[in-house]
This record gives structure tokens, sequence and C-alpha cells, in this order.
């Protein structure tokens, strides 16, 4: 083995040495880039503890070829599943095809692949992304009605990691909603590849824009907690008072989002349910006993406003 890949394997890979009967599953995260990742590991971490089973797991830095070569570590050292949250939807069949010429099991835990050989991979666990775009864009068309008596505005994207599936479903289902209101529009669609920093940067530049400058109603809808919480630090280091001159809507449901609903900065957020670990080793459990499990299963998640943010903060940061 290359020394460099040797090298990658020692520092990214947490490896357990498994006793006889152990299951062992090898798990290929892609990052650490959002509070909603962090509580995801946690999840995945922590049941396999509970459980005892032996657990590899490895973080790509939000980098592809990280986690192929991850993957691709799991068939050498034979472990008995697979976990991948796929970075980006395409580029994946080779090294699946390589997982189930190996007679390993591959679960798609979180996000989905583009692929026409669902063979590949044994079940997707996670949420419907496109479901949650659209709570958002329904939310906002609620909002505007009860509160302005017209939906109109102008809407401000902040778009998740490009060519990831929460980033084209999300943005896929609050178009479908907001196509129905023509002069409810999205003027600026940018990607914030769903972290904090670069939430704020886009922000930066959308404040700038004369599309900011004509604006009659500011909305910003992020397809994340993390970029709509940078992207209010740029409002208010710019002078913009988020709460009272804009609408601003995310997806995640992380308590840092209920904290800025509940001091008025935000006023929306569509929750994407992390805490998938119990879910996703049921299923583990179920292939290494030989049952079958469905191709699809959903997180249960619902869609928190101002309304109640206050009231659930205190179970939420129990939560993550
Ligand atoms: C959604 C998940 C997304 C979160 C982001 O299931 O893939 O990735 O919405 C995270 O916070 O970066």
């Amino acid at each position: 083995m290359k020394r460099s890949l040797a090298l990658f394997l020692a520092l990214t890979m947490t490896a357990g040495f498994a006793m006889a009967g152990q299951i062992t599953v090898g798990f290929a995260q892609l990052g650490a880039e959002s509070m909603w990742r962090t509580a995801n590991t946690d999840s995945i971490k922590g049941e396999a503890e509970k459980r005892g089973i032996n657990l590899i797991f490895s973080d790509a830095q939000q980098k592809q070829e990280n986690q192929i070569r991850a993957v691709r570590s799991f068939i050498a050292q034979g472990v008995d599943v697979i976990g991948l949250p796929p970075v980006v939807n395409s580029g994946w069949e080779p090294v699946l095809r390589e997982a189930k010429e190996a007679g390993i099991p591959v679960i798609l835990a979180d996000r989905t692949v583009d692929t026409t050989d669902d063979s590949l991979y044994v079940s997707f666990i996670g949420s419907n992304f496109l479901d949650e775009g659209k709570n958002a864009g329904n939310w906002l068309v609620r909002e505007l009605k009860a509160k302005y008596g017209d939906v109109s505005g102008e809407v401000f994207e902040l778009v998740g990691t490009v060519g990831a599936a929460p980033a084209i479903d999300r943005k896929k289902g609050f178009e479908e909603i907001i196509a129905a209101h023509p002069a409810l529009k999205i003027v600026k669609s940018q990607s914030g590849d769903f972290t904090r920093a670069k939430g704020k940067e886009v922000m930066e530049a959308f404040i700038k824009s004369p599309e900011w400058t004509n604006a009659k109603r500011k909305i910003i809808f992020g397809h994340n907690d993390d970029m709509v919480l940078g992207a209010i630090q740029a409002l208010e280091e710019a002078g913009v008072n988020p709460g009272r001159e804009c609408i601003i809507i995310g997806v995640d449901g992380i308590a840092d989002a209920f904290e800025a609903i509940a001091q008025g900065k935000m006023h929306c957020t569509v929750e994407c349910n992390p805490l998938i670990g119990p879910q996703f080793y049921d299923m583990v459990e179920s292939i290494v006993a030989g049952k079958s499990i469905p191709k699809i299963v959903y997180s249960i998640e619902g869609t928190y406003d101002y309304y109640c943010a206050q009231a659930l903060l205190p179970w939420r940061r129990t939560l993550y």
C-alpha cells in the first residue's frame, strides 16, 4: 500500500478490532461541515458503541476521492456492511460495483446516488429532501399570506454543496411550491457549500448586489441552518436587522437555529433528522441476519417556526 494511502488511512480511520461474532461496519462519513453533520456522526458512533458493533469510521473532509478511498479500504478489510453518505450524487458506480463483487452490502446513509443500477446498494436511509424544500416553500407562502395578504417577494437562495442530493432536491421542492406564485421569485442563488463561513461570504456578496438594493421584500432561503446563521452574521455586520428587514428560512432544525428564531433573528427551520444511528444499525443487523429490508427508509421530521422555537429550545439542546 502506497505510503500516502497508508498515512491517509492512519490519520482518518478510527479502526476497531472485531471479536469473534462481532459485526464490523465501515462508515465513510463525508465531513464535519455543519452542526447537522456533527450530530449525525455522534449518532453513528454512539449507537455502534451502545450495540457493541465494531465501527471503522473515516472523515472525508467533503472530498469524494477520500470517500471512495475509504470504501476501497473497507472492502480490503472485509467489513460486514458499508455505510456511505455520498458527498455528491454522481461518480459512485465503479466503487459500488467493487463492493458488490466483494459481496459487501452498502447502505446509503443520509444522501443518495444517481445510478440506473439500484442493485449496487441495499437501501437508502435518510430524509426526503424534496419534501423538505416543499415544506420550506409552503411555510413561506402561508407566512406571506398571513402577514402581508399577498404572496410576493425576492428570494436570495443559499444553495448547499453543488451536486449534492439535498441541495438539488431542496431547491427543486422549494421551486415547485413558489412556481404557483409569479410575484415570489428567486433573484439570486449561490452555493455556500453547507458551511457557516461560506454562507456568510455569499450573503456579503448578495448584500452588494442590485437585486438586494431593489428588493421590496427580502427573503432568504438557505438549504441548511449553518449557511443561514453565517448569512445572519453578514446581515448584522452590514447594519441590517435580519428579523425585522427580512424573512429567513433554513433547513436542519439545529439548536442554534432554534436559538436564532427565539432571538427574533430567523423565522423558520425545516427539520432534517441527523439522528439516524438507531435505524441505520437496525438495517445493518437485519442484513447480517439475512433478513430483507426496504429499499428506502425515510426519517420522521417536522417544521419549527417562531410560534414554538422558544418553548422547544431546551428540548432541542438535549438532542444536538
Ligand atoms: C442532509 C445533509 C445535509 C445537511 C447539512 O441530510 O446531507 O448535509 O442539511 C449537511 O447541514 O451539511
